[in-house]
């Protein structure tokens, strides 16, 4: 079959699958390395990265693709095997994160804009040489007193729409992933609020730069309570508004929605998933594309050390089924309690 934006997009939220955020940078792998006690160095990085994506049962029946760091699309496993073959001998698809981080924004205390739009023509090329299909660009958006403001929000989403169409143009599917954080004492329905501006903003200048929204997939946040804030929404409550937030705001020609996990626990990530999908009745596939709620629990087992890596698969394996039986509607709690 030829290969076509759309093919990528359909593939990357094939029905019981989702995707692995394995793109930490530099910085944060270290900070959930320190977190277990485990030195990051480019071994380390390569031996955690390698057992996941080692992890057959996993990747093969609930994973449909890995956003990559720069290093991790170069690395080789220890055998010498590039690491972008073990995920394509599973049947996943390798991604790549291409944005350079959120940098402060000149003039808007607080807040920030993603930058890495210099040389992405290029980069973009090389990456797809070297087996990426789909790339991903993060922009953070804070709440807080008096932010987000309108240019944040703008300047953010013109980056993401040039990153998009740049993508496409290249052949590969881009994530537009505007994330809308959960930090802070906000209610769900400030986070609401926030999030459906953000994704009109983002929508207007993604149909504005010519962005084919059958080659594009989008990774947002789900509505939920700050988490600081006193009163939690509940998971019905998170599913019930994260639909309608998005049927106000997402083209029904998005082919998948893949959520961030956000600083959610792992449980509560799957539950908000699945719970979504029990109501249905929407246009997009509603997957995943988690980084910390599928990665907490195999770091956790694995702390660094050779004899754990089983542990650690085991591990992975039960927070992909969960989230795989979430993106049909079919997990329950108890499948969490037997495990
Ligand atoms: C895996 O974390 C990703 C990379 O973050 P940095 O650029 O800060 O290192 C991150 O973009 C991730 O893909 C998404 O935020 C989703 O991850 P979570 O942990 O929120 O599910």
């Amino acid at each position: 079959m030829t290969e076509t934006l759309e093919s990528i997009a359909q593939a990357m939220v094939a029905p019981g699958k989702g995707i692995l955020a394995a793109d930490e940078s530099s910085g944060t792998i270290k900070k959930r390395f320190d977190a277990i006690n485990v030195a990051s160095t480019e071994d380390n990085r390569r031996d955690y990265r390698e057992l996941l994506f080692r992890t057959d049962e996993a990747m093969q029946k609930y994973i449909s693709g890995v956003i990559l760091f720069d290093e991790t699309i170069r690395q080789k496993a220890k055998d010498g095997t590039p690491l972008v073959d073990l995920i394509k001998k599973a049947g996943a698809i390798p991604g790549i994160k291409v944005d350079a981080g959120a940098k402060p924004m000149a003039g808007f205390p607080g807040e920030t804009v993603t930058e890495g739009l210099d040389g992405l023509r290029e980069r973009l090329a090389e990456y797809y040489d070297l087996g990426a299909r789909f790339a991903k660009w993060r922009a953070v958006i804070d709440i807080g007193d008096g932010i987000p403001t309108n240019a944040c929000i703008e300047a953010n989403a013109e980056a993401l729409a040039r990153y998009a169409a740049l993508c496409q143009e290249a052949k590969i599917v881009p994530i537009v992933e505007p994330e809308v954080l959960m930090d802070g004492s906000h209610t769900a329905d400030r986070c609401f609020e926030v999030t459906e501006a953000t994704l009109r903003t983002v929508f207007n200048r993604l149909a504005l730069h010519n962005v084919k929204l059958e080659g594009t997939i989008l990774k947002p946040n789900m509505i939920v309570s700050g988490k600081k804030c006193p009163t939690q929404a509940g998971v019905e409550e998170v599913a019930e508004k994260t639909i309608a937030c998005f049927k106000r705001t997402v083209p029904a020609a998005i082919p998948g929605i893949v959520f961030l996990s956000g600083g959610q626990s792992d449980e509560d990530a799957t539950a908000h998933l699945d719970a979504m999908n029990k109501i249905g009745g929407f246009p997009w596939k509603m997957s995943f594309s988690y980084g910390r709620a599928l990665q907490a629990a195999p770091q956790k087992a694995w702390a660094g050390k050779a004899e754990n890596v089983p542990a650690a698969q085991k591990a992975f394996l039960h927070r992909a089924r969960m989230n795989s039986l979430a993106t049909l509607g079919e997990w329950q709690s108890s499948l969490e309690k037997s495990a």
